[in-house]
This record gives C-alpha cells, sequence and structure tokens, in this order.
C-alpha cells in the first residue's frame, strides 16, 4: 500500500538532511519532487496543486520551530498538510442504518462482512440485510459471510423491492436491539439511472445514518467521477476504498477528501475478514513518509496477546525503554499476528525498507534462538555482550557470529527509533520518530 510514494517521498525528504538553511530554491526543487511523486501515484492533479501551494508557503513563510533541522522541518510540514488533505481527524460510522453503495464488484459485500466483525469485536449489535436484488447469490453471500462473523442476516420472504427489504430490515434490526444495521446494494458495471433510482427509493425508505461509497482503489482516479456522480445524485457521508493491499500507487485514497469533501472511514487491504482498517489520516500520512504505524501496530498486537502483556509492552515501547527479551517477545507476538510483510511495513523505519523484501521466517527463527542463548543478564543489559559471549551464543543457538551481531544491530536501530519516539513527546508537533 503506498509504497511508491513512501519511497518516492523518503528519499526527496531525505536529500534534505545536508541543507543547512530552507532557501527557496532548495524548496523548489523538494517541492518540484513531492510533485512528480504525486502525479505519478495518480494523485489528482489540482489536489496536488493545492497541497503544494499551501506546503510552500509555510515551508518559506514559517519560523523554525525549536531546534529542528530544515529536513524536520519541512517533513514536519509536508506531514501534518498530508494529514489534512487526508481528513484530519478519524470520523467513526454513526449508528443507525448504513447504507453500502457503489459500482459492481467493488467489495460492497466482503465490507460489510468486514465492519460487522469490526464492530462485533468493539461490542456492538450489529445485523446485516442485503436489497441486492439483481443477482440471486449476492443475498446467498452476504448471508454465508455473516454466518462466518456471527452476526444476523435479515431476509424475507415474499415479492418485496429494495426500498420495502431494506424497511423491513429496520425494522427488524430495532427489534432486535441493534446499534447497527448494514444494509447491501445492488450495483452496476456503470452508472446507470435505474440504479440511481433504486438507491434513491431505499434511502428515503430507512433514512439512512450514513451512506458509504465503496470504491475499488485500484481503479484511480476513474473512481473520483463515479463517486462525483453517487454523491450528487444520492448523497454520500462516507468512503471506503478496497483493495488498497494491491495499489501501491494510493491516488485515490490522496485525493477523495480533497475532491469530494467526503471522508474516508475505513480501507479494505485484503480479502480476509479481519482485512480492514479504520481510516486513521495522521496515521496513513505517518506511513506514507516511511515513519511505519506503531500505533497499529501496538493495537493489533492487544488483540492477540492478553491485555496485561500487551499493556506492558507498549507502555515499555512507547516509553522508548525496551531490551532483547521484549524483542523477542514482540517478535514472537508479530508472528502471531498474520502476513508478516503487513506488518512489519507498520514499525517505523522498517516500511521503506521492506520494498520487494519477502520475508524470510528463518531470520526470525535466527533471531529467537539467538534471544534465547543468551543470559537474562545479556537480555537486559546488550552492551555486555563481547566477543567471546558471542561466540557462546552462536554456538548455542546454532547460528554464526554475524547472526548474533546482526540481532544486536537490529535490536539497537530500534531502540534508537523507539528513543527518538520519546523525545518527541517534548516537541509540540508532531508525536513521531522523524527518520530524516
Ligand atoms: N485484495 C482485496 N480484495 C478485495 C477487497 N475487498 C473486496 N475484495 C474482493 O473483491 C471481490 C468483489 O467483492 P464483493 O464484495 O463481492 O463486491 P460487490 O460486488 O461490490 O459486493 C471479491 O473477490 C472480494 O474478495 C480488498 O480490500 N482487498
Ligand atoms: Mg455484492
Amino acid at each position: 500500500m503506498l509504497e511508491l510514494l513512501t519511497d518516492k517521498l523518503s528519499k526527496s525528504l531525505g536529500k534534505l538532511r545536508q541543507t543547512r538553511k530552507l532557501t527557496e530554491k532548495v524548496v523548489n526543487n523538494t517541492l518540484r519532487e513531492i510533485r512528480l511523486a504525486l502525479l505519478e501515484a495518480d494523485v489528482d492533479y489540482q489536489v496536488t496543486k493545492d497541497f503544494l501551494k499551501k506546503v510552500r508557503t509555510r515551508a518559506l513563510g514559517e519560523e523554525v520551530k525549536g531546534n529542528l533541522s530544515p529536513a524536520d522541518q519541512i517533513a514536519m510540514i509536508v506531514y501534518e498538510e498530508l494529514t489534512d488533505l487526508l481528513g484530519g481527524e478519524k470520523e467513526d460510522l454513526k449508528k443507525g442504518t448504513v447504507l453500502f453503495v457503489g459500482l459492481q464488484g467493488t467489495g460492497k459485500t466482503t465490507s460489510i462482512a468486514k465492519i460487522a466483525f469490526l464492530l462485533k469485536k468493539k461490542g456492538h449489535q450489529v445485523a446485516v440485510s442485503s436489497t441486492d436484488l439483481r443477482r440471486p447469490a449476492a443475498m446467498l453471500q452476504l448471508e454465508r459471510l455473516s454466518q462466518q462473523v456471527g452476526v444476523p442476516y435479515l431476509g424475507f420472504e415474499g415479492d418485496l423491492n429494495p426500498a420495502q427489504i431494506a424497511l423491513k430490515a429496520k425494522e427488524e434490526a430495532k427489534k432486535l436491539g441493534a446499534d447497527y444495521l448494514l444494509l447491501d446494494t445492488a450495483g452496476r458495471l456503470h452508472i446507470d439511472e435505474d440504479l440511481m433510482e433504486e438507491l434513491r427509493s431505499i434511502k428515503e425508505a430507512v433514512n439512512p445514518s450514513e451512506v458509504i461509497y465503496v470504491a475499488d482503489a485500484m481503479q484511480g482516479q476513474t473512481a473520483l467521477e463515479t463517486a462525483r456522480t453517487f454523491h450528487e445524485t444520492v448523497g454520500i457521508t462516507g468512503a471506503l476504498l478496497t483493495k488498497m493491499d494491491g495499489d501501491a500507487r494510493g491516488g485515490l485514497a490522496l485525493s477523495f477528501r480533497s475532491a469530494l469533501g467526503i471522508p474516508i472511514k475505513f480501507i479494505g487491504v485484503g480479502e480476509k475478514i479481519e482485512d480492514l482498517e479504520p481510516f486513521y489520516p495522521d496515521r496513513i500520512a505517518q506511513r506514507i513518509l516511511g515513519l511505519g504505524d506503531l500505533q497499529s501496530l501496538v493495537e493489533k498486537a492487544q488483540e492477540v496477546i492478553p491485555e496485561d502483556r500487551a499493556q506492558h509492552l507498549s507502555t515499555k515501547v512507547l516509553a522508548g525503554d525496551f531490551d532483547l527479551e521484549d524483542l523477542k517477545e514482540m517478535v514472537l507476538m508479530i508472528r502471531n499476528m498474520g502476513p508478516l510483510e503487513k506488518l512489519l511495513g507498520m514499525i517505523p523505519g522498517l516500511g521503506a525498507q521492506l520494498k520487494n523484501v519477502k520475508v524470510d521466517e528463518s531470520q526470525f527463527r535466527k533471531l529467537i534462538a539467538v534471544i534465547n542463548s543468551m543470559t537474562p543478564e545479556e537480555r537486559r543489559n546488550p552492551r555486555i555482550i563481547n566477543m567471546s559471549r558471542k561466540k557462546r551464543i552462536a554456538k548455542g543457538s546454532g547460528t554464526s557470529i554475524s547472526d548474533v551481531n546482526r540481532v544486536l544491530k537490529r535490536y539497537e536501530e530500534m531502540r534508537k527509533m523507539m528513543r527518538k519516539l520519546k523525545g518527541a513527546g517534548g516537541v509540540p508537533m508532531p508525536k513521531f520518530p522523524f527518520r530524516i
């Protein structure tokens, strides 16, 4: 997700590291590179133009904050403006009847199941229903998915039209005491008046709390025009971008809010039920700048490991105080969380390096073996690990001295990153580790 942009932006901001002063020339050069990166990532032309204008004004006009280097200063401005571009604050899904609309195959039905799963995990009462009468299999698909998630699917016998189904579902959901009714609708390959009329009638029947437009991120900018038509004819309150796992460019995610004034509420990052993330503009901006997404990682961790361990670990991590024992626990925990490539991208400083890197399981086994062969004292205080200790550890773990060195280096890099994170707490904004 967004790898292309991350790669280009962190390279161009990285070049500034040598610069002592933000002259107009330096700013212009950097902005030219950022412009190319954005356009290449398929970000809307006008959105790119407006964005750069804001960054430029601030870069040339603002006093340098605290003791930030020029590189950090620009990175901070780009970070803040990116966050703003992406929508600023995270927006929750309003309780009530939520209508999902969009073209066929964009991922509406799948996403409804994913959201039901997410909301249920948070303790909400969720029900789902479908008004998609066009394809016989469509309702069955949602019914099956709802069974998988464990939320009620509201289906009705008889000859009902989509608006009637929607209304009945709303009444039924109310009886069940559901906080959310997620309503699926039919799609089309292209926009047509029939579909718009159908969606309007459903909307009128149930007066939804939200109308979520589902778009396939891989379609890039063409999806903006389609979304605009949906917005003008049906009215949209939020967007869900699917298939972000496949789109390295991410132009739609960056353009959507600014071009249409509609917040993105979720992104789909895979085909499985758990492959959905709430959309946090600041965290996405951090990821785009190659700063990782520690917060999401910690949250994911909390889902799979006991609460007290999670608490312990995240406190230590965020306090910049963690040892090899913690590193081991973190790695073991990460392995229990799912596809490694996805998770490692969230670790600050690792995202950009991971491009095209296939995670090598054997490296992780080695890391665990090496740490296991250390004494408790060595794990707490790796500085005491001298050559003879390294030899012993390598022998004990069936690895080599260079493997031991690699583990210690990884640890040192992470510790530095964590320390910066802690240090960033002293600077008013932003609260993330600058890698540049
Ligand atoms: N890789 C990936 N595939 C997705 C995502 N969301 C949906 N899909 C796939 O897209 C296809 C169409 O999804 P579906 O929910 O049936 O689309 P609908 O016609 O809009 O209801 C299915 O094969 C889904 O598994 C996503 O975030 N990532
Ligand atoms: Mg469907």
